[in-house]
């Protein structure tokens, strides 16, 4: 089972693993996908078209909102997760470790040491020159020139993107952090206004969402405009902009952390069914809960419905694990219970039922909790965190 972890809590080995890996997908041929031709010459640039050609796949073709196969749609959070397992499976057949997980960069906790001054972002692990190099040179088109992915004149070994906009044929890495319309990094409170909201998607399962909100369509970014996960491409700029974004090797990990935060968002949210369902009237195909979504749409293929439940696909987050919570008692005949409680961590709201107690970012703290002692009984109580 592959634990994905935080940039964070990687060791030098295993950046090191990341690397090899992702730098064995250049030289490897390209996957194949039935009915889909690619321009591709090796396996790295294929996901990075892939991306590309999804995001130019409008669906239904022609709509007026720019929603297509992977972007502006409800299918934007599963279409990711699947195009994330495949390149985290291709690496690890490239390293030959079938638990190698893919590492993620919370960049909401990231944000509280974001300091322009410090050009690199080197209080960032992610942008050190051991794992993936640091800002680009505004001086030199924004070409990155730190770290195992940059451009340096005359290596044969530097890393190069697959780049299909004629207008810009200079085919390095870009990096532009904070210099475009995103000048900070979303934060944990946003990441957390996210989190409490109760529906996945709703009509008319689009980029605007008419003023109404869903969390696929605020966690993607455009609800209020330039949030979450738009931000993060944005703050990060060259590169990371356009439709051949997976360029960067941060991708991954940005898509990593995102889908880290979707299953968190299903944690804290059980009963909350995946939308649309397959016989909504409105809803666009490619979109519903079980379609196949292009490119992958052979039989064998993962639909929608496959991908929602991340312990049925074999990887997991390192923060995941379980904490428990015990009630306390307080005075006169208020509850108590001698039993442990599992709970999931991180959800941010704090007054649901004590199956689902809602944790503090840590442990010490006590929350509100409420727990159903019998069908007609609820008593609320003090919980202390205490692991
Ligand atoms: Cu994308």
């Amino acid at each position: 089972m592959a634990i994905r972890k935080s940039v964070t809590n990687l060791t030098a080995a295993e950046k090191a693993q990341f690397i090899t890996g992702v730098k064995a997908l250049k030289k490897k041929p390209p996957f194949v996908l039935p009915g889909v031709t690619l321009t591709a010459t090796n396996m790295y640039d294929a996901f990075v078209e892939v991306h590309n050609m999804s995001m130019a796949t409008l669906t239904p073709p022609g709509n007026a909102t720019g929603r297509n196969a992977a972007h502006q749609g409800p299918a934007f959070l599963p279409w990711h997760r699947e195009f994330i397992l495949r390149f985290e499976r291709e690496l690890q057949i490239a390293l030959n470790d079938n638990n190698f997980g893919l590492p993620y960069w919370d960049w909401a906790a990231d944000s509280a040491l974001d300091d322009p001054a410090d050009s690199n972002r080197t209080a960032m692990a992610v942008w050190r020159d051991d794992l993936l190099g640091g800002n680009g040179d505004p001086a030199d088109g924004n070409h990155v020139k730190t770290g195992p992915f940059a451009h340096n004149p005359g290596d044969p070994e530097s890393w190069t993107i697959f780049d299909n906009n004629p207008a810009d044929r200079a085919p390095f890495l870009k990096r532009a952090f904070g210099r475009g319309s995103a000048p900070t990094l979303p934060t944990q409170n946003d990441v957390n206004a996210a989190l409490v909201i109760d529906i996945y998607d709703r009509s008319p399962w689009d980029r605007p969402g008419s003023g109404s909100n869903s969390f696929r369509n605020h966690f993607e970014g455009w609800n209020p405009p330039l949030g979450l996960h738009n931000r993060v491409h944005v703050w990060i700029g060259g590169s990371m902009s356009p439709g051949t974004s997976p360029n960067d090797p941060v991708f991954f990990l940005h898509h990593c952390n995102c889908d880290r935060i979707w299953a968190l968002w299903q944690i804290c949210h059980p009963n909350v069914p995946y939308a649309p369902a397959d016989n909504v009237a409105d809803a666009p195909a490619g979109h519903r809960l079980n379609d196949r979504m292009f490119p992958w749409t052979a039989a064998t293929d993962h639909r929608i419905s496959d991908l929602l439940d991340i312990t049925a696909l074999g990887f997991s987050y390192d923060d995941f694990h379980r904490r428990f919570v015990k009630l306390r008692r307080t005075t006169g005949n208020r509850f108590v219970s001698d039993a442990l409680i599992q709970v999931s961590t991180n959800c941010s709201t704090q007054n649901d039922t004590a199956v689902s107690i809602f944790l503090p970012a840590s442990p010490g703290g006590t929350i509100r909790a409420r727990h159903t002692v019998s069908a007609t009984e609820l008593l609320t109580d003090q919980v202390t965190v205490t692991a």
